[in-house]
């Protein structure tokens, strides 16, 4: 069956693979998956027929035969679903494991957000300034929290899920800002995810398709 992806024309972090395309990328890689991606520009994901698919105008999204899909955390989800490799066979450590991309999602990511809100989009307000550290440390709550949980295991439940696959991905984002590594046992968990072959091809993938030469004409 073969999958479409959309992903940035050209990701406005130069290839660092912080745009959620990578996530999708990665669980189509360690599912063994093959994909094609189809690049949109930022005036293009506005427009009606990228609408259609994605009622926000963004990237990424998901075409499989006659089923469309957006929301990078849903998508994972059907791709884990239907493959080998990302969520465990037996029914509780499966729901452990989908509770654990839930977390990733709607615990781990909303501060990180927020941070990058207050950073890049209200970065000129008066009071950004003092917002800042008030989010920088809901972050580190939270990153406090879940760096305990993890301990010094190798991924959150047992065998690598679609869980760490998630939780890496959001975690990615808070390198940039350095709170990632205030956390040593959350860096070198990243840095595990970040070492996985299927995460290396997701990577190199989405950096060659960043820097490729622009269609003449
Ligand atoms: N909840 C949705 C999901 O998980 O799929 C969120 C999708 C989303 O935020 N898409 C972003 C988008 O299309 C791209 S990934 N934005 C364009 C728009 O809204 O008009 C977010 C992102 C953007 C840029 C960087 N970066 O440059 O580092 C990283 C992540």
């Amino acid at each position: 069956m073969s999958v479409t992806l959309t992903a940035f024309e050209r990701s406005p972090d130069g290839g660092m693979g912080l745009a959620r395309d990578t996530r999708v990328r990665w669980a189509l890689e360690e599912a063994g998956q093959a994909y094609e991606v189809r690049p949109v520009s930022f005036s293009a994901m506005k427009q009606p027929a990228h609408l259609a698919m994605h009622p926000f105008g963004q990237i990424p999204t998901y075409e499989e035969a006659d089923l469309v899909l957006f929301e990078s955390g849903a998508i994972i989800l059907h791709i884990a679903s239907r493959h080998a490799g990302l969520l465990p066979e037996d029914a509780h450590a499966r729901a452990r494991a989908v509770t654990w991309m839930f977390a990733a999602l709607n615990t781990i990511e909303p501060p990180i957000l927020e941070l990058i809100t207050v950073r890049f989009t209200e970065g000129d307000k008066p009071w950004s300034k003092e917002r800042l550290p008030l989010v920088a440390d809901r972050i580190r709550h939270r990153l406090g929290q879940l760096s305990a949980r993890l301990g010094d295991a190798e991924w959150l439940d047992g065998a690598f899920s679609a869980g760490d696959l998630l939780m890496v991905s959001v975690l990615l984002r808070t390198r940039p800002s350095g709170i990632l590594d205030e956390f040593p046992g959350l860096a070198a968990y990243v840095a595990r995810g970040e070492a996985r072959p299927a995460y290396q091809r997701a990577f190199a993938a989405q950096w060659a398709f960043n820097h490729a030469e622009p269609l003449a004409g």
